[in-house]
């Protein structure tokens, strides 16, 4: 049996969160119930007519924090129970995301709730004592938590049973097993002089898929070499690596 996958986004802007969500994979995943989001409204969860969310820094110094009550509440009424829920607040501070991180999250068997910051901070009470994670896309400053959320729940929700049309794609490239992918061609095989590589006309799939692995390493030692540092080569992998390495030298 299928579980759907839950996922909760609390932001100020649920527009935002919805378009996007409202295209593509995603929306054939959710119209086929195997992920499901509740977006809520963070205003909804302020106690004042104004429904205000921030307000001025204790201590003075430029810029708005978000207020901690509006998070508590909206939590509190949609998730109740605590052990049902990982509550993962997007900021810079957090621990960065990365392929393995999407794959525990898709293995996780709460409901993943985002919390969307926007302005330059969060009330200190909320990464206290309501977030179970704190996760940052990148060190770069967004000017909030929303594509951040959105990224995870894109990566996260690929690496399910049925997202993707075909099973394999999912972990058969970059970053799933640790290299870079190696290049890609399709239809002419001759465009504006630009032809395709011999051996994949070839029909040898043995020879295509040798030239594929070379191709990933060689591209991994060239752009990301720090990447071959974690992963390890099988013999087949250490001796192509060799003749790359005497190749370039
Ligand atoms: N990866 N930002 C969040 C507001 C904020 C500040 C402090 C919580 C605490 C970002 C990133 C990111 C900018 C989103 C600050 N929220 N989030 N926002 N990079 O830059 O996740």
């Amino acid at each position: 049996m299928i579980m759907r996958k839950k996922f909760g986004i609390v932001t100020i802007f649920p527009d935002m969160v919805r378009a996007y969500l409202g295209c593509s994979i995603l929306k054939r995943a959710i119209e086929n119930n195997l992920i499901a989001v509740a977006i809520h409204n963070l205003r909804d969860y302020s106690t004042d007519k104004h429904r205000t969310v921030d307000d001025y820094p204790y201590g003075g110094g430029p810029g708005m924090v978000m207020k901690p009550e509006p998070f508590f509440r909206s939590v509190e009424d949609q998730w109740p129970i605590r052990e049902n829920r990982r509550v993962i607040m997007l900021s810079p501070r957090g621990r960065v995301f990365s392929q393995e991180i999407a794959r525990e999250l898709s293995r996780e068997k709460r409901e993943l709730i985002f919390l969307c910051g926007r302005y330059e901070a969060i009330d200190e009470r909320v990464r206290e004592h309501l977030i179970d994670d704190e996760i940052s896309i990148g060190d770069y400053v967004l000017t909030g938590g929303e594509l951040p959320a959105l990224v995870i729940i894109d990566a996260v929700s690929r690496l399910l049973p049925d997202v993707l049309g075909d099973s394999r794609s999912a972990e058969d490239e970059s970053f799933s097993y640790g290299l870079l992918d190696y290049p890609h061609y399709t239809r002419p095989e001759m465009f504006r002089g630009m032809g395709v590589p011999n051996v994949l006309l070839s029909g040898n799939h043995e020879e295509i898929r040798k030239w594929r692995k070379r191709q990933s390493l060689k591209a991994t030692l060239q752009k990301r070499p720090e990447l071959l540092a974690i992963y390890a080569l099988s013999d087949e992998e250490k001796l192509l690596m060799e003749q790359i390495k005497e190749e370039t030298s």
